[in-house]
């Protein structure tokens, strides 16, 4: 266990001090501005330059952040993530650009050499946190009611199948938690329970050999992150040839879920890809219910089971949620902002809700002058320039504002929009920021960073 500070006093939640914000309306226009720079005309990019290709939970938090100008624009972007939905329902993390110039991106995956892939998009061979039911709602929110049945309708057999395949396909065992196979998977990319897994088990031989050697930082020539991004920002070089070769991997067999659960260690059940999960199984029910469409028992049943499996990666000791190597059954105790997001999942009780609320309060942990780190401040794995293991995104925060709104600590929920919200007016629309210091980090003009500002622009105070 890596963390040491006192969260158990029996006092409940504290009011949290409040931000001012000025100039909204000028904050709201340089958001829309950076939507349209980066919008392909049916898709948008996370950022120019860097991120040439669509993702799927950015286009999702893209979109929730478009409906507040152009509701038709936001639903074309949720229906061109749909064109790379795979046969066998799984909707891919990335659809890539066709220019050929991008020609050796796509080769990477080759989507194609699996029958379900689609014929007139390529793709890669994984997913990604499934944000699509919330985007299809919040986009549902903003019609009147008839237009938003027949949005509901049109969308419906694609997202059913999309969590049928997650069900039926990453949870295997029915234990109700379903396993994700690569950590792009998570959007977390280098979080700090799969880094652990990832040097417990998936080194290469030869990758163990070029790090005992010089030649290992000449990799960061061949990156394209670190063309744009100072290498202290991203993954170290060991751990980006290895995510390349777990990638090649999945490659080799085809991307087919059986393949690939033979013999790998390397599979997670994420905690925060679950609980995303488990908040878009509510939206999905809701979705149902208002177009009066049923979900099949035997789903319904898994739905269930989720939020009952939830409890499972629960560490009384820690007082913490983790995520869970697959095939050992083993908790993950490296702590991450993932252990706040059964606050969105919605599933837990406020008891708890309040003990993971404690956390965002106590600076040793998530309360940093610009909350939240991706990674408590007292972890030994801290690094508050580093991608995923400390800065704030303004994506996690969106999430954990939601699920505080829910729960009913509206005094935190506020205090969070402010201060992600100042942090955003004063740095700009960066991809992440430093949690200390409120500096911009990543690239810049970052979309999803410009979309849910839009949006908490637009929330209610
Ligand atoms: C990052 O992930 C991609 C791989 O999928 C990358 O490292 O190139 C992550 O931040 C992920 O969450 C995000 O969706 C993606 C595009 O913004 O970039």
């Amino acid at each position: 266990m890596d963390k040491t500070g006192d969260f158990s006093t029996d006092m409940p939640p504290q009011t949290p001090k409040k931000h001012s914000l000025k100039d909204t309306k000028h904050l709201a226009q340089t958001a829309q501005e950076v939507l349209e720079h980066n919008d392909e005309g049916y898709y948008t990019v996370p950022a120019p330059h860097l991120y040439p290709h669509q993702w799927l939970w950015d286009s999702c938090f893209i979109a929730i952040g478009m409906r507040h100008y152009d509701i038709d624009r936001a639903k074309l972007e949720i229906l061109s993530i749909l064109r790379g939905q795979w046969t066998n329902g799984m909707v891919p993390h990335m659809i890539f650009n066709a220019d050929p110039k991008y020609r050796r991106d796509r080769n990477i995956w080759r989507s194609w050499i699996n029958p379900h892939s689609p014929d007139d998009a390529i793709t890669s061979g994984i997913t990604q946190p499934p944000v699509l039911a919330e985007a299809v709602q919040r986009i549902g929110s903003s019609m009147k009611l008839a237009e938003r049945r027949s949005w509901y309708k049109m969308v419906w057999p694609a997202l059913l199948a999309y969590h049928e395949w997650l069900y039926y396909e990453r949870d295997p065992h029915n234990e109700g938690l379903t396993l994700q196979i690569h950590p792009w998977e998570t959007g977390l990319d280098n979080t700090p329970p799969w880094m652990h897994e990832l040097h417990e088990h998936v080194l290469p031989w030869w990758v163990r050999v070029l790090r005992a050697t010089k030649v290992i930082g000449l990799v960061r020539f061949i990156r394209r992150d670190t063309r744009f991004v100072p290498v202290d920002q991203r993954f170290d070089n060991v751990e980006a040839l290895t995510l390349f070769s777990v990638q090649r991997r999945l490659r080799r067999k085809s991307y087919d879920s059986n393949k690939v659960l033979n013999h790998s260690l390397f599979t997670v059940e994420d905690l925060s890809f679950n609980c995303i999960l488990i908040r878009a199984n509510t939206i999905l029910q809701e979705i149902a219910k208002s177009i009066r469409e049923e979900i099949p028992a035997e789903l319904l049943e898994r739905f269930k089971k989720s939020e009952k499996a939830l409890e499972e990666l629960w560490e009384p000791y820690a007082q913490e949620y983790f995520s869970r190597n697959f095939i050992t059954h083993k908790l993950l105790k490296q702590s991450s902002v993932a252990s706040l997001m059964p606050l969105y999942a919605g599933c837990i009780t406020k008891e708890r809700a309040e003990l993971l609320v404690k956390t965002l309060e106590n600076e040793h942990l998530f309360g940093t002058p610009y909350p939240v780190p991706t990674v408590p401040m007292s972890a030994s794995t801290f690094d508050a320039d580093r991608y995923w293991q400390g800065p704030t995104w303004v994506n996690m925060n969106w999430m954990i504002i939601d699920g505080l709104r829910r729960y009913g600590f509206k005094d935190h929920a506020q205090a969070l929009r402010e201060t992600t919200l100042e942090m955003v007016g004063n740095g700009g629309f960066y991809e992440y920021f430093n949690p200390l210091t409120g500096k911009p980090l990543g690239v810049p003009e970052f979309s999803w960073t410009a979309a849910l500002t839009l949006d908490l622009l637009h929330k209610k105070s």
